[in-house]
C-alpha cells in the first residue's frame, strides 16, 4: 500500500474484512454480480495520515443512484444554515465568488442564494445534482478535480472561497483535488472545509466511520502536514458536533493569513492523545475487535431471550457494522429508513430489507439498533412512543 499523498511504502494495520459498495443499496436480482473488496486501512507515518488502502473506483459509488441527501435531517439543514452564516461573518469581505466541493442537494448552497456573490456546486452524483438545481442552486454534475476545474478559466486565481462538507475525505486523487484548488484560490482565498474527525473516531470507536467513501480520516496534525507540501497553510480548526464529532478546517496560502490562536491548542491536544503517530493504530485495531466481540454477545444474548431487533436508518455507516460483525436476517428483521431510494431494498452485503419508518411504527421491536446515532437527539425526538412502548435503543458506540 502506497500513501496517497507521499506515495510512500505503508502497511496497513487492520483489515475489516470484504466490503461492499456502503451506498449500494440492492435488489434481490443483483445479489449475484455485488462488487466487494478488502477494506483495510493504513496510517502514513509522515504526514500522520489516516487512510484506507483499496477503494472501488469513484464512479461506482456517485453516479446517477447516489442515495443520500443532505436536506434528509433537519438538524443537519440547520447546521449547514450556521456553517453557512460562520463563512459570512468571518470570511465575506468584497467576497464574490463561492464554490462548494460535494454539493450533493445544494441544502448548504441554498444559503447563500439571496447573497450577491456567485455560487457553484461541484457534485458527481447526477441525481442529488439534478435536485440542487431545481431548487436553483447552480451546479456542475462533474467531480472537482484538476481536468474539469480548469475549464473555469474565469475563476483562475479569482475565487475567494472554496468550501466543502463531508467531501474531501470521498476523493483518492487528494493530490489532484488540491491542485484544482491552487487553480482558483485567489492570493488572500481560503479553503474551508469539514470532516469526520479522527480524533472523535478513536475516542468512540466509531469504526463505521470507515467505509469506501471515506478514503481518509483527518486530523489537524494530518492536515497541517498535507497543505504544508503544497505551500499552503492550515490557519485554524474549530470542533463540530455534527457525524458523532467532526472538525472545521481553514487553509489559506502560506503567509497570507493570520493563524487563529485555538490552532495550537487542538494540535497539541493531539499529540497528547498519539493522533499523529501511530501508537494510537494499534489502540484503535485492539479497541475495535473488542467493540465487535461485545456487540456479538449482547445481540446472541437478546436472541437467546426471544426479542425481536430492528434497525433504525440505513446509513452508510451501517454497512460497515453489519459486514465487519457478520449481523444478518438471523439477528435484524428489518431496518427502517426515510429514503424512498433505500425502501423495498436489501442492505449491502448482508442484505437486512429496508422497510419504511411506518413499518417500524406498526411492527414494534423490542431492540432498535440505532446505525444513526449521530442524529440520536432527532431521532428519539421523533420516536417517543417506541420508548413509551418500552422499546431498548442500542448501538455499539455510547448512545
Ligand atoms: P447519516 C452519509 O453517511 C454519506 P450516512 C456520506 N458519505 C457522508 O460522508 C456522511 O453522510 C456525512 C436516515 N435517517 O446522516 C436517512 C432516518 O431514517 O448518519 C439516511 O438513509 N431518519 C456523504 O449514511 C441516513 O439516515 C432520520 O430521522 O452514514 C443518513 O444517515 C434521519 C435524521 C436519518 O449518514
Amino acid at each position: 500500500m502506497n500513501c496517497k499523498i507521499t506515495g510512500k511504502k505503508i502497511k496497513p494495520f487492520m483489515s475489516f474484512g470484504k466490503m461492499p459498495i456502503a451506498n449500494g443499496f440492492l435488489k434481490k436480482k443483483d445479489f449475484k454480480n455485488e462488487f466487494f473488496f478488502e477494506m483495510e486501512v493504513g496510517f502514513s507515518k509522515e504526514i500522520s495520515l489516516f487512510q484506507l488502502n483499496n477503494h472501488p473506483n469513484p464512479k461506482l459509488m456517485f453516479n446517477k443512484n447516489y442515495p443520500f441527501f443532505t436536506g434528509s435531517s433537519k438538524v443537519m439543514v440547520k447546521h449547514f444554515a450556521n456553517y453557512a452564516k460562520w463563512i459570512k461573518n468571518n470570511y465575506f469581505n468584497h467576497t464574490k465568488n463561492l464554490i462548494e466541493i460535494g454539493s450533493n442537494d445544494g441544502t448548504f448552497l441554498k444559503n447563500f442564494n439571496s447573497n450577491k456573490i456567485k455560487n457553484i456546486g461541484f457534485e458527481p452524483s447526477k441525481n442529488v445534482a439534478d435536485i440542487a438545481t431545481k431548487n436553483g442552486v447552480k451546479t456542475i454534475n462533474k467531480f472537482f478535480n484538476y481536468k474539469n476545474v480548469s475549464k473555469l478559466k474565469n475563476l483562475k486565481n479569482k475565487t475567494d472561497i472554496i468550501c466543502a462538507a463531508n467531501a474531501i475525505c470521498h476523493v483518492p486523487n487528494l493530490k489532484d483535488l488540491i491542485y484544482g484548488i491552487d487553480f482558483l484560490l485567489n492570493k488572500n482565498g481560503v479553503f474551508i472545509f469539514e470532516e469526520p474527525y479522527l480524533g472523535s473516531m478513536f475516542k468512540k470507536v466509531s469504526y463505521d466511520q470507515i467505509y469506501d467513501e471515506h478514503i481518509f480520516m483527518f486530523s489537524g496534525t494530518a492536515v497541517k502536514k498535507i497543505f504544508d507540501l503544497f505551500d499552503m497553510e492550515l490557519i485554524d480548526l474549530i470542533k463540530q458536533p455534527t457525524h458523532g464529532g467532526s472538525m472545521r478546517y481553514v487553509v489559506a496560502r502560506k503567509g497570507q493569513r493570520d493563524r487563529s490562536k485555538s490552532l495550537s491548542n487542538i494540535l497539541d491536544e493531539e499529540k497528547l492523545n498519539n493522533l499523529d503517530n501511530y501508537k494510537f493504530c494499534e489502540q484503535f485495531k485492539m479497541n475495535c475487535e473488542n467493540s465487535r466481540h461485545r456487540l456479538k454477545k449482547l445481540l446472541k444474548n437478546f436472541k437467546k431471550d426471544g426479542k425481536k431487533i430492528a434497525g433504525y436508518a440505513a446509513t452508510s455507516k451501517s454497512t460497515t457494522v453489519l459486514n465487519y460483525c457478520k449481523i444478518g436476517t438471523d439477528i435484524i428483521d428489518y431496518i427502517c429508513d426515510t429514503t424512498d431510494e433505500k425502501i423495498n431494498k436489501y442492505s449491502p452485503g448482508m442484505h437486512i430489507p429496508i422497510a419504511p419508518i411506518k413499518h417500524f411504527r406498526e411492527n414494534v421491536p423490542d431492540i432498535a439498533y440505532l446505525f444513526a446515532w449521530n442524529h440520536k437527539q432527532e431521532i428519539f425526538n421523533k420516536e417517543k412512543e417506541f420508548i413509551s412502548k418500552k422499546g431498548k435503543w442500542i448501538s455499539h458506540v455510547d448512545l
